[in-house]
């Protein structure tokens, strides 16, 4: 898709048009080179670039980072722009992103409309700005908060980019009529200090130390992924060298990390949730109003996530009591968040605005969609859905928020099962964006994509699973919490283990996990499993501590001890524990590895993973990894826990056939993983359906 030129009086403009989002590919890069070559004419007094539709520029094409770079490459766009002897204005609707801004950093002025973002956001994909954006930005702000837009990629809204001087101005008429109007105005000027590679950085030992300091605390959150690391070392280069040193070097770093595995990993999953979230089929239906059963922990996060979207909520309980305990539980989390200026004090009150609380059933008979979260037992689900089926209007929506529960059992007791969906939400809800959305084998296409829209409009990256024990992420995380418990048996220890999995990247260990959400959740759960469907061996140590009263954090110890919700240390208790286990089960202590411990984790997930995808519980392979990275802390710059498993190639493979031929081999599902490029299922489909 070409570049437009149009010519407005003596102006130049330069359209972008490569819908939906104006991404640069080799075919917009030529053309804006050639637009500016256009632009050096006699006719033209400035140029003007701006882009169709809703965005500026989302940055260079993602797509084409999997082939070999092809010229004209954006450094060579950004120096032309620059260099053009006419101005150029960049006119910035909407996203201005990566080489987007990069464009607009070249251009000697920047006019934004009020719905502008500007970010570099390349370290979210494994990468740097490539063109120049790590040198002309701190030439243009502050270069801690240019250290801070490139290390985090959260981009900057018009108004903060104007007070941070990002751009000149923001519109106030139609941007392309006030576009024309300043390229008129500053064609007459001299060009002298706008062209940002030839300026210098304020710098100072103060600002050397602040950037060493951000760059400690970036690394440390970082979790092993490099780039953002990588990006504030180019910032403070940009301090210390000229212009054309700093953007060789950038460009240099850029191209090593952009064939990186880490780089791979981040656009899998890029791509991965974008396909994860797209209907299959049915026409998604409007929701205006929603209903949330039960104010507990999940109950009120959810009412919050759907408030925050703007949706009026009604929150129900069961009596005054719990309504007002809820409520003042959703008012402390929001002024929570005013205090750590998350947002201010207007946003709170209109989010808290939205929802109203009731005892009362009748006060959903309006209800678009209802979501469930109530205790997590069979007959709590059996009967709120009985009183729901009465009261809620015939096209209301019927969710629920069960982790583990068969949803076509809860659909069952209901004359509208076609209605009934899983909306399965992570905790904290308001906050972790993963939904997977669990369809029945009743649930009509039109609920499954509306619940698909709903997610999309509470900025949540849905997952659509089948119903199995655990949907897809509780039943991946089963086999890796196995093989962690497997592990404790073999030799290695709570914190030698958690340790192993930190450092590979995962947010936490399975073992400080089970102690913060209660080892006692995971044991009621065993408790109502079939028998013979887990391996009691992996979890005789859970089930001992928490006859003896370790729960967890909450208890003050579990797998380790807390005082003042801190870990003290290792619980003693656990390797006598342990030891007892080892001998019921006869299981020999040996020396294991870091590398073992993290392979027999991971490499259960991905073939748990594999199994799902091949039972049709999944639709494909990345679905799997979208859940695990976005609701289980596994690494985004790794993939998941299948790309991992493919980055492991026949090496890992031959591991992963080695460990299910281990004594507790039978365990480990027979997907192949030579699969993990499985054929994939039409979403809504199990196997057995599309037989
Ligand atoms: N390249 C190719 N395709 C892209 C794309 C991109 N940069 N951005 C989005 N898409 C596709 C996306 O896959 C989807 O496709 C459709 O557009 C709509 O996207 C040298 C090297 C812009 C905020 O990191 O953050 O510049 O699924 O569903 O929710 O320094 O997309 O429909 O087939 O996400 O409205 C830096 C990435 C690149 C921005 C819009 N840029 N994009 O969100 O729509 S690296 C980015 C986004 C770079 C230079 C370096 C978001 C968005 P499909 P969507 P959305």
């Amino acid at each position: 898709m070409p570049i437009h030129q149009e010519i407005v009086g003596r102006i130049l403009l330069l359209r972008v048009d490569n819908p939906p989002v104006n991404a640069l590919s080799r075919v917009e890069r030529r053309g804006l080179i050639d637009g500016i070559v256009r632009g050096a004419d006699e006719d033209i007094d400035a140029v003007v670039i701006i882009g169709t539709g809703a965005s500026f520029i989302a940055g260079a094409d993602i797509r084409e980072f999997g082939q070999p770079p092809e010229p004209p490459h954006l450094p060579e766009v950004v120096e032309a722009i620059e260099a053009s002897t006419k101005p150029v204005v960049a006119a910035i609707a909407g996203q201005a992103l990566g080489g987007g801004l990069e464009v607009a950093l070249a251009c000697h002025y920047r006019l934004a409309s009020a719905d502008a973002r500007l970010g570099l956001p390349e370290t979210t994909l494994g990468l740097i700005p490539g063109a120049g954006g790590t040198q002309r930005l701190p030439r243009l702000v502050d270069p801690l908060v240019a250290a801070d837009m490139v290390a985090t990629g959260k981009p900057r809204n018009a108004t903060s980019a104007l007070q941070i001087g990002l751009i000149d101005w923001i519109a106030e008429r139609p941007l392309e009529i006030e576009a024309v109007e300043r390229a008129r105005d500053v064609a007459r000027q001299s060009l002298d200090g706008r062209r940002l590679s030839e300026g210098n950085v304020a710098t100072s030992t103060a600002i050397i130390e602040a950037l060493a300091h951000l760059k400690a605390d970036t690394v440390r959150k970082s979790r092993g992924a490099l780039a953002p690391g990588i990006a504030i070392d180019l910032i403070r280069l940009a301090l210390q060298s000229p212009y054309d040193a700093g953007v060789a070097e950038e460009r240099a770093r850029f191209l090593e990390l952009r064939s990186s595995p880490q780089a791979a990993a981040l656009r899998h999953i890029f791509f991965a949730e974008r396909e994860a979230a797209k209907g299959q089929g049915g026409a998604a239906r409007s929701v205006a109003r929603v209903g949330v059963i039960g104010a507990g922990t999940m109950g009120a996060g959810i009412a919050m996530s759907v408030a925050d979207a703007g949706f009026p909520v009604t929150l129900i309980e069961q009596n005054e009591a719990a309504l007002a305990a809820g409520l003042d539980r959703i008012a402390r989390a929001y002024g929570d968040g005013v205090a750590r200026k998350r947002l201010t004090s207007e946003v709170a009150a209109e989010r808290r605005a939205n929802i109203t609380g009731a005892t009362d059933y009748e006060a959903l008979a309006q209800a678009d969609l209802i979501i469930e979260a109530a205790f997590e037992t069979m007959e709590v689900k059996d009967s709120i859905f009985r009183r729901l089926d009465a009261v809620a209007r015939p096209e209301a929506i019927l969710a629920t928020n069960t982790s583990y529960l068969d949803i076509d059992a809860i659909a069952a007791v209901t004359d509208r099962p076609g209605q009934v969906v899983g909306l399965h939400y992570f905790s904290p809800a308001n906050v972790m964006k993963l939904l997977e959305i669990v369809h029945g084998r009743k649930t009509d296409p039109a609920v499954l994509a509306t619940a698909l829209a709903f997610a999309r409009r509470t900025g949540k990256i849905p997952v659509v699973a089948g119903v199995c024990h655990g949907f897809i992420g509780n039943r991946m995380l089963r086999a890796y919490n196995r093989e962690a418990g497997l592990l404790l048996l073999e030799g290695a220890t709570p914190s030698r283990v958690d340790k192993a999995l930190t450092d590979f990247g995962m947010a936490m260990g399975p073992f400080a996990v089970a102690d913060l959400s209660g080892i006692d959740i995971g044991h009621k759960g065993r408790m109502v499993m079939e028998p013979g469907s887990y391996e009691p061996a992996a979890f005789r140590v859970h089930d001992t501590l928490v006859s003896r009263g370790f729960h967890g954090r909450k208890t003050g110890a579990g797998f380790y001890l807390y005082c003042d919700g801190k870990v003290e240390g290792d619980n003693p208790e656990v390797a006598d524990i342990v030891a007892a286990a080892r001998e019921n089960f006869g299981v020999e202590a040996r020396n294991i590895d870091t590398h073992e411990i993290v392979e027999r984790c991971i490499f259960a997930a991905a073939a748990e993973g594999l199994q799902i995808v091949k039972e049709g519980i999944a639709a494909r392979p990345g679905d799997v990894d979208v859940v695990f990275v976005n609701g289980y802390g596994f690494p985004r710059h790794r993939g998941g826990p299948i790309f991992h498993l493919n980055q492991a190639g026949d090496v890992g493979v031959a591991a992963l056939r080695g460990y299910a031929q281990g004594p507790f081999g039978r365990w480990w599902p027979a997907a192949d993983p030579h699969d993990s490029n499985v054929e994939t299922h039409p979403r809504g489909q199990s196997t057995q359906d599309a037989a």
